[in-house]
Formats: C-alpha cells, structure tokens, sequence
C-alpha cells in the first residue's frame, strides 16, 4: 500500500513529462528558485527581456510554475544534457 502511494505522488508530480525542467535543474544557490544567472548557466543565450517575460510575478526570480509555462510556451527548450 505504502508503496503504491509513493508511486501515486510521483505520478502526480510527474504528470506534464513533456516538460522536463524543473527549478532543481537550474538552481545551484539551494534556494528553490532560479535567477537570470543561474538560467544563464544553462542558456547563455537568455536576455534580461527574455528572463523578465517569464517571470510573470515580476519577483527576478523563476519558480517552478513560471519554468513550466515557459517551456509550454516554448520560450525555453529543455536542457540538452
Ligand atoms: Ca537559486
Ligand atoms: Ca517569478
């Protein structure tokens, strides 16, 4: 039982699995969020005007909803590694 919960957690977790990329694979800080810098780690090619559209709370950092509509969106692609 305990097993089959977990694996329903994860499903809903995972549920969008087109869209791979989540705040753990950009943020290198710890603090669950993304800055232009650390997006830049990953798309150098990201310009301020590009990070400030997705960033629809206007907070200069990227959370995870804000990543997955991007992506949706195609404003990112996913990471190539
Ligand atoms: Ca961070
Ligand atoms: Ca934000």
């Amino acid at each position: 039982m305990r097993r089959a919960a977990v694996s329903a957690i994860a499903v809903a977790l995972f549920a969008a699995p087109a869209f791979a990329l989540s705040v753990s694979d950009l943020d290198t800080d710890g603090d669950s969020l993304v800055s232009f810098t650390e997006v830049t780690v990953k798309y150098p090619s990201m310009s301020e005007e590009d990070f400030a559209e997705i960033d629809t709370s206007d907070d200069i950092v990227l959370d995870e909803a804000e990543l997955a509509a991007a992506l949706e969106a195609g404003m990112v692609e996913e990471p190539a590694d």
